[in-house]
């Protein structure tokens, strides 16, 4: 059997995990047979950045990784990858800043990247590249003669061509995808996007199933929706639901029932909103002042980034404003932290809150919607209300679907949601708990790992003896 390698940006070394908030590395964490090995940064800046290859093992599985240099770590984390290509992918054109300069350190990264990963592969390895930070890989492998399958897994949404084509230099990026062998994503809408691109800048039309001939060789793009291991994720919060911090949130809550905001800090999150939202609700609906006490969990990341450190003001000041508005001097409408907590004690937090709201402006999947689905009491489940632009509502209909910049639609789910008989409530959760318990993590690699073990390893190159 092929050996996986897995690549991705940050690599969720064993002695790490536990607290890290991050989609990807949860979801990957299933895929991860004894045997595999995942490469990707160290997440250390070092003088010597990737030249030295850290290597170590836990349970059967390697990890290697490399550094950054404090200037690789800027142009091509700061600068190209999260201010350029995040804030496109997520439709925030506004938000985009390019430079010539960060888009050739991304480049040069990824060819660093190559460089070291190649000394470590066999060749039957499979190869399964993930995120947006390393869109060149394949294209930098394939340049020092590597003729394994490669894939690669878009954990962002992608975007039409009208926003696709406003970052220069974007046909080099649709042609570095198109030298993958399977490209997966989370949606149809975002393989649709996609393939316009690929019509629209490189004259390449693929077939209904997302294949196409690319460079004279055959490519497909998939729809893959990513999942969680449900049932592993309910035994989990059924066991620390009853665990020491859970009781004392319950306790702390009198008789107030909990709406409960689990995200990356990111502005991608619609925290902004979904704040603005809650201090509609208060006011809108005034009965359920005392009654309903709101816990925004927002783990920071990318602190570097000036749109990042703009987003927290701006929250800092709307949950002072509603607090100071609303808050009674024995109850406090909305808690907000920004500190990271334990994976098992956010699964007893969900298990716990009657309310989710999960409201992303755009966002690639949202694992917490699934997360929170699973986490529930099947006799007395709480209510999901989904944003309408994250990808998990393609699949999630049963949510309370709304429109994330429409604070008088959210306010008015969360009524609803909190007015639900126990019948409905039941009914809506027991279909949504079968999908998410159906598409699971397991099932998402799987699916992706049987695209690329179907495709053909690449002809030996012609040497020049073959030639002459
Ligand atoms: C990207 C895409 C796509 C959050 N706070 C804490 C914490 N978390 C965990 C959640 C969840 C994960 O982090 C977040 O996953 P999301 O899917 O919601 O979002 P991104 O990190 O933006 O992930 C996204 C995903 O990739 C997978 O493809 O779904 O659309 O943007 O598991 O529970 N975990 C801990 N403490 C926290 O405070 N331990």
């Amino acid at each position: 059997m092929s050996r996986l390698v897995i690549v991705s940006n940050r690599v969720p070394l064993p002695n790490e995990r536990a607290a890290r908030a991050g989609g990807l590395a949860v979801a990957l964490a299933d895929a991860l047979i004894p045997g595999s090995l995942w490469f990707g940064w160290s997440g250390r800046r070092s003088a010597r950045g990737s030249a030295v290859t850290h290597v170590q093992r836990s349970e059967g599985i390697t990890y290697a990784t490399v550094d950054l240099t404090d200037a690789d770590y800027q142009s091509f984390y700061v600068n190209f990858s999260n201010g350029a290509l995040w804030p496109l992918l997520h439709s925030r054109l506004g938000l985009l800043e390019f430079q010539s300069s960060d888009y050739e350190g991304y480049r040069h990264v990824n060819q660093q990247f190559a460089a070291a990963l190649f000394p470590l592969l066999r060749p039957d390895d499979m190869i399964w590249v993930h995120d947006y930070h390393l869109i060149p890989l394949a294209t930098e492998l394939r340049a020092l003669g590597v003729r394994n399958r490669i894939g690669f897994f878009l954990h962002t949404p992608f975007v039409p061509p009208s926003t696709f084509l406003a970052l220069p230099r974007a046909n080099e990026l649709l042609t570095d995808l198109a030298t993958y062998d399977v490209i997966g994503f989370h949606t149809r809408s975002y393989r649709r996007a996609f393939l316009e691109c690929l019509a629209e800048t490189l004259d390449v039309s693929a077939d209904k199933d997302g294949r196409f001939m690319f460079n004279g060789r055959p490519v497909c793009a998939i729809v893959d929706p990513i999942g969680i291991d449900a049932t592993g994720f309910a035994q989990l919060a059924d066991d620390t639901a009853r665990g020491p911090e859970a009781r004392m949130l319950r306790e702390s809550l009198g008789r107030s029932n909990l709406a409960i905001g689990v995200d990356r800090l990111d502005y991608s999150k619609g925290l902004a909103n979904r704040f603005e939202a809650v201090g509609r609700f208060f006011h809108s609906y005034p009965q359920h002042r005392r009654h309903l006490t709101f816990l925004q969990i927002a783990a920071r990341s990318r602190e570097e980034q000036g749109a990042y450190q703009r987003l927290r003001r701006e929250l800092d000041r709307i949950v002072g404003d509603i607090n100071g508005r609303y808050s009674e001097f024995d109850w406090t409408p909305l808690r907000y932290m920004t500190r990271a907590v334990k994976r098992d004690t956010l699964a007893g937090f969900f298990r716990l809150a009657r309310l989710a709201v999960v409201t992303p402006l755009r966002d690639g999947m949202n694992l917490v919607a699934k997360e929170y689905v699973a986490a529930q009491d099947p006799q007395d489940p709480g209510v999901l209300i989904l944003s309408r632009f994250a990808g998990a509502a393609e699949e999630m209909t049963e949510a309370l679907l709304v429109n994330p910049y429409d604070s008088d639609e959210i306010a008015a789910a969360m009524h609803a949601g909190l007015s639900m008989s126990l019948g409905e409530r039941q009914l809506r959760w027991q279909t949504l708990f079968d999908k998410v318990a159906e598409n699971t993590a397991e099932r998402f690699c799987s699916v992706f790992l049987s695209h690329l073990g179907r495709t053909d390893l690449r002809p030996e190159r012609p040497t020049l003896r073959a030639i002459s």
